[in-house]
């Protein structure tokens, strides 16, 4: 069996998203997600001009040794746009293999550990009452666990808060646009709104908070312990993490569990977070951390250290992405929470899904391979336009020192 040719299909049904499509002799193909928010094009032409050249002619059934091949055989290693590229070729070539033995994906790794998946909503609101009245609806919709983001007084936009009643969605079309932040002020009010959410949720519904990075370690050390009382199930990217010893400072004061990573792209980003238990949760998704082949290594390691995953399932990593958590999140021992926001309507009109939220869980069907397609006829009727993720600065202007 051999590869025959391979396509980057890029499509804005509402967003940007890259699309990998692997094809062989044997009719088969396999689609891997290749987007990563704002950097696209980036993606696209390192796939198009130095990885698929030297795809052709290989037997996709080599998953481990073509991954090899794109990751240690490349002199310059790592990084998102090559990561996000080795992480699409690799998932492709899972799909295929699914599909010529005749399986779903999760069988291939390991079969199923469970029978659905537990998945955490977003949650907004410009003020505390506006949040924890769509946290109850949240609740009611069916979601057992919502992320709970807040706009903070005297903070014109706070980031992760969406404007007006529109869909969630970071990234501007255009040039970055230029936000400001200010710590101490977020600091200082984040707390109160997850003692109002206790108090009108109850204890049962898991809570969980997203600090995008924006703290440094000393700053996010007394956020961890003033919310330690309303008892989080996560609080997700509380430092950047580049500085992996920076999070020893969070842990040594609190027991709030913490989540990071979803800018991570390899498991030399996790080795000392691992080895010393410094987190709880992986947020680096499978289209962007080496794909299926890396990620198992990474959670087998993660394993050891009674660490669990917790994907990042923002609405810009694609229907191919999320199909392939969901497997992966099926199998895995250590699965611990997949984030879950559904994609805008024209997004269906793209992808074909085999994936149902139902009572707070995912649910998948046992078509072969992932069991996501694409039709590229309605993808060319979405043409790729350009948008960005904002850059912060302190009120004074000045860039953040995260
Ligand atoms: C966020 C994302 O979902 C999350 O946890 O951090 O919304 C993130 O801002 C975007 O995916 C960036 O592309
Ligand atoms: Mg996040």
């Amino acid at each position: 069996m051999k590869i025959t040719s391979a396509k980057v299909i890029v499509c804005s049904p509402g967003r940007n998203f890259v699309t990998l499509k692997i094809l062989t002799d044997e009719g088969v193909y396999g689609l891997g997600d290749a987007t990563l928010n704002g950097m696209e094009k980036a993606v696209a032409s390192y796939l198009e001009n130095y990885c698929i050249p030297s795809l052709i002619g290989r037997d996709p059934r080599n998953t481990e040794d073509i991954w090899h091949y794109f990751y240690r055989g490349v002199y310059w290693r790592r990084g998102a746009v090559s990561m996000t590229a080795v992480s699409a070729i690799d998932m492709a070539l899972w799909d295929i293999k699914g599909k010529i033995l005749g399986t779903p994906l999760y069988n291939l790794i390991g079969g199923k550990s469970r029978e659905k998946v537990l998945v955490y909503c977003h949650v907004n609101g410009k003020e505390t009452g506006e949040v924890t009245e769509n946290a109850a609806k949240a609740i009611e919709n069916g979601f057992r666990a919502v992320r709970v983001q807040c706009g903070v007084p005297g903070v014109g936009h706070a980031y992760g808060v969406q404007k007006g009643s529109r869909a969630y969605e970071p990234a501007h079309r255009g040039i970055p646009r230029e936000e400001y932040f200010d710590t101490s002020k977020y600091l200082n009010f984040i707390p109160s709104v997850f003692e109002k959410a206790r108090q009108v949720l109850g204890s049962d519904v898991h809570l969980l908070h997203d600090v995008h990075h924006r703290c440094t370690p000393v700053e996010a050390a007394r956020l961890a312990q003033e919310l330690e009382p309303f008892h989080l199930f996560w609080l997700e990217d509380p430092v950047a993490g580049e500085l992996q010893e920076g999070l020893r400072m969070i842990r040594k004061i609190s027991t709030t569990p913490i989540a990071i990573g979803e800018v991570f792209n390899t498991i030399y980003d996790y080795t000392t977070l691992f080895s010393e238990q410094l987190i709880d949760y992986v947020r680096m998704p499978i289209c962007h951390g080496g794909g299926i082949t890396h990620l198992l290594k990474v959670f087998a390691m993660a394993s050891v250290y009674h660490i669990n995953s917790g994907f990042h399932g923002a609405t810009d990593l694609s229907p191919v992405n999320l199909a392939a958590s969901i497997h992966f999140n099926m199998a895995i021992n250590n699965f611990g929470i997949q984030e879950y926001m559904p994609h805008q309507e024209e997004v269906n009109e793209v992808f074909t899904i085999n994936y149902v939220f139902k009572d707070g869980f995912l649910n998948i069907d046992d078509t072969p391979g992932t069991g996501v397609d694409i039709d590229e006829k309605a993808a060319a009727k979405y043409p790729y336009e350009m948008a960005r993720l904002p850059v912060n600065r302190k009120m004074d202007g000045t860039m953040f020192n995260w």
